[in-house]
């Protein structure tokens, strides 16, 4: 197919990798339903896509990855800056020039019979001035289908892009070359060479031999988060692994929040909440702006604006059900893809959690029989299923405004057994990064590390800052003299523990009580009590109303501090800031000083 533009570095980029990868074919992706269901077919046809029962879950396919392919690999993920002290102690470093030499051999006849798919994509709404393009070359089809969903892709794109536009090319190969007339396997990888590698003072992103997620869909981690990290360190803007969600009052007053989780905290959860009853019933609304990476930069206003870059979901299905997250199954109820969930005898999917009784048997993600006695999991524990936004019941009606929503409050949070309250807020500013830079969850069993140690994950970007961690910290501290309206700063845990080893918030929709009780403080309509670790609610604000299994004094409790737990908190906070101290801004030692003396 011929090109789609006249701009001369994207055909000047994609002449030079052809000759490199050598495709048997390139075709210039136009974005069209027609292009998707001809590639879905294709699929099927080599045997990578099932398509599911039409009558149950409508234009929808089941695909299977290779066991070895199963997530985002960190060891093999890699920071190229010129020197390595500015990709950090916390990233993987090569040299750039020696990291381009291995991947140059790498990727030469890496796409011999195969197309190679140029996929011209906006990460945010066209044309807004926050949002940026990105040109994936690809030999993988169902990278394609999964960019058309989780991106705004294709030939409206590359009108934007125009001329002389500027993109961030992002290179990405299976490493799985045909030979002449050899057989290709349903999800072709390389089970020897695995690379994600970005080189942000380049902007450039290359990823071989994975076909999965992260590693592959390089508009999301790759782009949204490491690069644009960097992107906006120079331009003075923020790339952030957090929700989007805003919160309308029965007088119609919206108010967003941004939201930053360590994985398996509920972030999904919040991002799409289901308020209780007697809220709902006053007229509260809750709505999803995006659910796992915000952009943000200051508007003229003064205030900070963020938008979802995505414009898809690429969630976990396991644990998902109408109970946990009703709003997160019906996006996937038509047109969504499932990688690695489990397949019922009528043609639909299932995973662990999604109906309390497992059906009787099953075809497994490996492609083997299943019955509830085998002892394996059905569907793989990183499972995932990717939809449009735009199905989601509760997608916010600004969420491809590309002016971005006005953010009044970030919010952090971990998952802490023990010492961390239900909710209190930051002093200042300074105070809010400290928070953020010092948040974590405590290990599981699953988790490498003894278990209950605090791993931290400062703001949930440990893998994905794409520079050094102190100078982020440095960033965020810097961004507040760009406003002059600046949000609020809250930090929140919904899993503390009581002695019996039970949790005592009831969490899920309830979470909405501690919502509104930011919301109320962020428009300054509620006081607030001083304790050592920041303002907390005063007795009788946070809404218990209609809570049968939690009380004030549960409330009392699991806002409580103990001064000694936290004055060794504290000194733990040193094992990360020690590790980043040639970097680390001295604000933030000063800040854990301050607590130390409050305390
Ligand atoms: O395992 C993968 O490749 C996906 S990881 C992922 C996907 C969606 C949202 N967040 C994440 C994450 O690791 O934070
Ligand atoms: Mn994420």
């Amino acid at each position: 197919m011929t090109s789609m533009t006249s701009n001369k570095k994207l055909l000047e980029w994609v002449k030079s990798m052809a000759e490199l990868c050598e495709p048997d074919a390139i075709h210039w992706c136009d974005g069209s339903q027609e292009e998707y269901d001809r590639l879905c077919d294709l699929m099927v046809k080599q045997g990578t896509f099932i398509k599911l029962n039409e009558e149950k879950r409508p234009n929808s396919y089941l695909c299977r990855s290779h066991p070895d392919d199963v997530a985002r690999v960190e060891d093999r993920t890699f920071i190229c800056t010129r020197r390595p002290e500015d990709a950090g102690p916390t990233n993987n470093w090569v040299d750039p020039v020696e990291m381009k030499a291995t991947l140059t051999k790498l990727f030469k006849g890496s796409m011999r019979g195969r197309t190679m798919y140029v996929i011209p994509f906006s990460m945010g709404p066209l044309g807004s001035d926050i949002a940026h393009i990105g040109v994936e070359l690809t030999d993988s089809p169902y990278v394609v289908v999964n960019m058309r969903i989780m991106t705004r892709m294709g030939k409206a794109v590359l009108d934007v892009l125009g001329d002389d536009g500027d993109f961030v090319p992002c290179l990405h190969s299976v490493g799985a070359p045909l030979k002449p007339g050899e057989k290709d396997v349903p999800w072709p990888c390389n089970p020897q060479h695995k690379y994600i590698v970005h080189f942000p003072e380049e902007k450039a992103i290359w990823s071989y031999g994975s076909g999965y997620g992260g590693n592959a869909l390089l508009g999301k981690k790759c782009f949204a988060l490491r690069i644009a990290s960097y992107m906006g360190r120079e331009q003075g803007w923020r790339s952030e692994h957090m929700l989007i969600v805003g919160f309308e009052s029965p007088e119609g007053e919206k108010t967003y929040v941004a939201a930053a989780f360590p994985s398996a905290c509920g972030k999904t959860n919040l991002a799409m909440l289901i308020p209780p009853e007697h809220y709902r019933k006053q007229g509260w609304k809750v709505w999803t702006v995006g659910d796992d990476i915000a952009w943000i930069k200051p508007g003229k206003d003064g205030r900070l604006y963020a938008i979802n870059p995505e414009a898809g979901f690429f969630g976990v299905a396991p644990g998902t059900s109408m109970e946990s997250n009703r709003n997160a199954m019906l996006s996937i109820r038509a047109k969504s893809i499932f990688t690695n969930c489990a397949l019922t005898p009528d043609g639909d999917v299932w995973w662990e959690g999604m109906t309390e009784e497992p059906p009787e048997k099953l075809i497994d993600w490996r492609g083997q029989e299943w019955t509830p006695d085998c002892g394996r999991p059905a569907a793989h524990p990183n499972a995932r299923f990717t939809a449009p936004i735009s199905q989601c019941p509760v997608v916010d009606p600004a969420w491809d405004d590309p002016q971005g929503v006005p953010i009044s409050a970030f919010i952090f949070g971990g998952r802490r057994a023990h010492n961390v309250p239900l909710v209190f807020e930051a002093y200042n500013w300074g105070h809010g990064v400290y928070l953020g830079a010092t948040m974590g969850s405590e290990t599981t069993a699953a988790a490498a590390g003894a278990v209950g140690r605090v791993r931290r994950d400062p703001f949930a970007m440990l893998p994905f800052a794409g520079y050094h961690m102190g100078d982020y910290f440095a960033h965020w501290l810097s961004m507040r003299k760009r406003v002059a309206d600046p949000p609020r700063f809250f930090h929140v845990n919904w899993f503390r523990k009581n002695d019996e080893g039970k949790i005592v918030w009831p969490g899920f929709g309830d979470n909405m009580r501690v919502m509104k009780w930011i919301v109320d403080r962020c428009h300054g309509r509620v006081g607030a009590v001083e304790t050592p670790l920041g303002w907390m609610p005063k007795p009788g604000d946070l809404d218990l109303e209609g809570l049968t299994d939690f009380t004030a004094e549960d409330l009392e409790w699991v806002q409580s501090i103990d001064r000694e737990d936290w004055k060794k908190e504290a000194h733990e906070q040193d094992e990360l800031f020690i590790r980043l101290y040639d970097r680390l801004p001295k604000d933030l030692l000063f800040e854990r000083e301050l607590l130390i003396s409050r305390l």
